[in-house]
C-alpha cells in the first residue's frame, strides 16, 4: 500500500504521461482524471507506464464540478497535480471561451471542490511563461505579467483570482509553476517543436516534400518535460507553498530549431529570401521549408527566457537537457519511428 495518493488532472497530455511515471517511480499511488471522448483515454496512457503499476482512472472534466468533487472524493488525494488544459495558445485565438471556462473557470470549481473535500491537500496548478508575455527576458517570480493570448489571460485569471486568494486568504497548500516551453517526444504534434522533428523525419524519410512554419524569429526557452515535471514534485515537498519560475536560462528562435532538427538527420539547408517569401532550400535548391501566414498568431509572443535560480536554491532543481539533447532526442525519436512504419 503506498503511502502517498496522488490525483493527476491532464494525464493523458504530456506532462501527465511524464509525472506519471515519476510518481509510481517514486512509489506513489497515481490517480488520473480523464474525460470521456469517443476514443479510450487508456489508449494514451497504455504503453507508457509499466502495467503491473497501474494508474487509477477517474471521470471527470474542469468544466463540471460535481465530477471533480466525485473525482476528489473516491481518489482521496494527498497531492494533487493540476495540469488539465486547452493548452495551444495559437487555438486560444480562435476558442477563446473553452480556453476561459476550462484554464480559469476549471480551475475555480477544482480548488473549491479540493478545499471542501480535503483543506490540508497539496496542489500544484499549471500556471505558464505564456503570463509574462510582453515582458521582455529574463523573467523570473518577480517579472510582471503581460499576457497577450486568450491562453495567457486565462491562466494569469486563473493564478489572480484563485491561486493565490485561495492560498493567501484560505491557506490552502498551491503552488505555481510558471513553466517555460517543454517538449518531449511525446509533446503534442501541432507545438512547433514537435511539427519540425516529424516534418523533417518524414522530409529525410521521402514521406514528405516540404512543410509549412509561421513566425521563425519567435524565440522561446525549450527545456525537457521530463525534467520539468520533477519541478512540479519537488514544489509539493516544500515546507511553504510559492510560485516558481522554471526554465533553462538559455533561448533559441524557431529558425534555430529547424537548423538544429535539420544537422541531425544529416540534412543541409539554407534560407532565401524574407518575410512570408522567405523559404528553406536543400542544397539541391529545393524548396522544403515554407512560411505559411495561417501559422501566423494574431499577436506574438517575440522572446521568453526564464531564470529558475529560485527553484534552483529553494528545491535543488535544475534541468539535465540541454537544447542540442532535446532536438537530437526528439527528431531521433520520431526518425525510428517513421522508419518502422515506412
Ligand atoms: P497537453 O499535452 O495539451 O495536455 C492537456 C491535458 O488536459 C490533456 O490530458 C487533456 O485531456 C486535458 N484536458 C483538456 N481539457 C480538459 C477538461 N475540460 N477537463 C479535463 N481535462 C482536460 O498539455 P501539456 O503540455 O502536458 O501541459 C500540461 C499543463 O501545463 C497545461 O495546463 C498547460 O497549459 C501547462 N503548461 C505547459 C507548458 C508546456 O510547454 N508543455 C508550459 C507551461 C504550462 P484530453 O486527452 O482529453 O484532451
Ligand atoms: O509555439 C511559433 C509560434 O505552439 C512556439 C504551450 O505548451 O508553451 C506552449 O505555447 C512558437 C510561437 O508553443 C509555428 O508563433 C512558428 O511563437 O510550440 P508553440 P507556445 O505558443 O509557446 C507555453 C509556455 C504554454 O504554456 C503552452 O501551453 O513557435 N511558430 N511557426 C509556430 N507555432 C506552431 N504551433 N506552429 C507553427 O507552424
Amino acid at each position: 500500500m503506498a503511502d502517498k495518493r496522488a490525483l493527476i488532472t491532464g494525464i493523458t497530455g504530456q506532462d501527465g504521461s511524464y509525472l506519471a511515471e515519476h510518481l509510481l517511480n517514486l512509489g506513489y499511488e497515481v490517480w488520473g482524471l480523464v474525460r470521456r471522448t469517443s476514443l479510450d483515454p487508456m489508449m494514451r496512457i497504455d504503453g507508457l507506464v509499466h502495467p503491473r503499476r497501474r494508474i487509477h482512472i477517474v471521470y471527470g472534466n474542469l468544466r463540471d464540478g460535481a465530477s471533480l468533487r466525485s473525482a476528489l472524493e473516491q481518489s482521496q488525494p494527498h497531492e494533487i497535480y493540476n495540469l488539465a488544459a486547452q493548452s495551444d495558445v495559437g487555438i486560444s485565438f480562435k476558442c477563446p471561451d473553452e480556453t476561459m471556462e476550462v484554464n480559469y473557470l476549471g480551475v475555480g470549481r477544482l480548488l473549491h471542490e479540493a478545499m471542501h473535500v480535503n483543506p490540508q491537500v497539496r496542489i500544484y496548478h499549471a500556471s505558464t511563461s505564456e503570463m509574462f508575455g510582453k515582458t521582455p527576458p529574463p523573467q523570473n517570480e518577480h517579472s510582471p505579467f503581460a499576457p497577450v493570448s486568450p491562453y495567457g489571460e486565462a491562466k494569469l485569471l486563473a493564478y489572480e483570482h484563485f491561486v493565490k486568494p485561495y492560498r493567501d486568504k484560505h491557506g490552502l497548500f498551491i503552488c505555481s509553476g510558471i513553466l517555460f516551453n517543454h517538449e518531449s517526444p511525446r509533446r503534442g504534434e501541432h507545438f512547433v517543436t514537435r511539427k519540425i522533428s516529424i516534418s523533417l523525419a518524414k522530409l529525410k524519410l521521402g514521406l514528405q516534400d516540404d512543410f509549412s512554419l509561421g513566425n521563425l524569429r519567435a524565440v522561446r526557452d525549450w527545456g525537457f518535460a521530463g525534467d520539468y515535471v520533477k519541478a512540479m514534485h519537488l514544489m509539493l515537498q516544500h515546507e511553504k507553498p510559492d510560485d516558481y519560475v522554471i526554465a533553462t536560462g538559455t533561448s533559441h528562435s524557431v529558425r534555430d530549431f529547424v537548423e538544429a532538427a535539420a544537422r541531425v538527420l544529416e540534412i543541409d539547408m539554407r534560407w532565401s529570401g524574407a518575410g512570408s517569401e522567405e523559404v528553406g532550400l536543400d542544397l539541391n535548391g529545393k524548396v522544403i521549408v515554407r512560411i505559411d501566414r495561417e501559422f501566423y498568431r494574431p499577436v506574438e509572443v517575440d522572446s521568453l527566457r526564464g531564470d529558475a535560480d529560485k527553484a534552483r536554491r529553494q528545491l535543488g532543481w535544475s534541468p539535465e537537457v540541454s537544447f542540442a539533447g532535446l532536438v537530437d532526442m526528439m527528431v531521433k525519436n520520431d526518425f525510428e519511428r517513421l522508419a518502422r512504419r515506412s
